[in-house]
């Protein structure tokens, strides 16, 4: 064997070591979740705000997929976050109620395999820029637990939008380091993510976006001056415009780096609008509430030459994102997941499975099946022995439901004597989402086949809940 022939086995036999372990192949693409929060469900103009524009998101929405009929699996943050996450219900990773910043008991399970943790072992780079707030202890539920391997955000407590004269090292982290930052964090969160895409434009990526943007409440950048628009807290148009020119920054970004046909961008919202702001494009109430204004989410996915443009009727769920991604970076399927693979529809356009979604937030559940939905308070599950409801579990009903608020809500008279009446008297409410997406008409009485079998549906996967 003469030497260059040795060279060229040993060469052989290295390359071939490194492919042994796993690696993304040449097509793998990266993957950028943009989340907006607390953004309603028309508050975009492709989704029909008629007080504003946002062209950078109407955009994607034009080039890409959008989907009418999408949903949350919580009308509050952390639980919806976790279903993303993990594609699972969020209750069943240890998530069924919002995550307060001194709540150090709930949390996203680490243990649970999530998209980054699944990217990262596929060998791809993870960051997340923003709003974490999936478990507040430093260490045990940082982003780096769950196999994110950069972040720059805050795990709990809000920061104001404009960090300008702030103690912005009590809420945001850079890593693990107390950072102290000035300016206005939509743009300090896209800054990070840029650096980010532009660090790792050679090998596949996944860059995490929860923005803070649109949660209340709205305090202007430095230097600008609030538009006034009747209806709209101020500072909202701002707020959202910001976002809607930090998307175009993303995607201005991977276009002048060449990494658009390979990049899959999707932007959500993380549950529906305030329901006092009508920017819900017509659907009853808004964030805390099952009705469709706190579930119903503006959705778009985003992939020029991989994703025929079009609108979507088709019914999806945050928790299909997980399973998704991973079925287009050629992962093998998850076992435990409630999600679907999402990719057949968007890629070519298959009709998705029928399917039923739930969701439960304290005593408050629900169900959509085919076009069918329908809400009740199961109380008897939070009954304690004396019959009371523990007051933990029993105020996100007054929450959902108060009657004082109800009152003061822009909806009619008759709906609101609906929602009080049933706070008092338990009555489940049954929707026809196809000649009624607004829930305006309670068919509980008119259809109660219907209203047992699908009752008897919910109450089975109540059943299957961690109490
Ligand atoms: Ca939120």
């Amino acid at each position: 064997m003469n030497y260059r022939y040795l060279c060229f086995l040993t060469f052989a036999l290295l390359l071939f070591a490194c492919q042994d372990k796993q690696r993304p192949t040449s097509d793998s693409p990266n993957i950028v979740i943009i989340l907006a929060d607390d953004l309603g469900y028309g508050a975009l103009s492709c989704y029909g705000n008629p007080y504003f524009e946002t062209p950078h998101i109407d955009q994607m929405a034009r080039k890409g997929m959008k989907f009418a009929q999408f949903y949350s699996q919580s009308p509050v943050c952390s639980p919806a976050r976790a279903a993303l996450l993990s594609g699972r219900y969020p209750h069943e990773v240890g998530v069924s109620k919002l995550i307060r910043p001194w709540d150090y008991q709930n949390s996203l399970d680490n243990k649970v395999p999530n998209l980054a943790s699944e990217l990262s072992s596929l060998g791809y780079k993870t960051g997340v820029f923003g709003k974490w707030h999936l478990g507040n202890d430093s260490v045990q539920h940082h982003p780096f637990a769950y196999g994110f391997d950069t972040f720059w955000g805050f795990q709990g407590k809000h920061p104001p939008h404009n960090l300008e004269k702030t103690e912005s090292h009590k809420y945001i982290l850079d890593g693990k380091t107390p950072t102290k930052v000035e300016g206005y964090i939509t743009d300090l969160i896209t800054d990070q993510a840029v650096q980010f895409i532009k660090q790792n434009k050679q090998q596949p990526f996944f860059a995490y976006l929860p923005y803070v943007a649109i949660h209340k409440p709205y305090t202007l950048k430095k230097g600008t001056q609030a538009r006034k628009i009747p209806d709209l807290p101020t500072g909202y148009a701002e707020a959202l415009t910001s976002l809607d020119e930090n998307v175009g920054k993303i995607l201005t970004t991977l276009d002048g780096l060449g990494l658009q046909e390979n990049t899959l961008v999707f932007f959500f919202s993380d549950h529906g609008g305030l329901e006092y702001i009508p920017l819900n494009n017509g659907l009853k109430l808004g964030k805390g509430f099952l009705t469709e204004g706190g579930v119903r989410i503006p959705a778009i996915a985003y992939w020029p030459g991989h994703i025929k443009p079009g609108i979507s009727n088709e019914v999806g769920a945050l928790m299909d994102i997980m399973p998704t991604c991973l079925s287009i970076a050629k992962k093998r399927p998850i076992a435990q997941v409630d999600g679907i693979d999402l990719s057949p529809h968007l890629l070519q356009g298959v009709k998705m499975p029928a399917r039923t979604l739930f969701w439960q937030l304290g005593e408050v559940s629900a169900l959509r099946a085919g076009h069918w939905k329908l809400i009740y308070r199961n109380k008897i599950r939070f009954e304690d022995e004396k019959g009371k409801i523990p007051r933990s579990q029993a105020r996100w009903f007054t929450y959902n439901f108060p009657v004082e608020k109800v009152k003061k809500l822009n909806i009619n008279a008759v709906e609101a004597d609906s929602l009080v009446e049933a706070d008092r008297l338990d009555n489940p409410f049954l929707f026809n989402l196809i000649e009624d997406a607004g829930e305006q008409n309670n068919l509980a009485d008119a259809y109660p086949d219907i209203l047992n079998a699908l009752w008897e549906r919910l109450n089975r996967w109540e059943n299957t809940l961690p109490k």
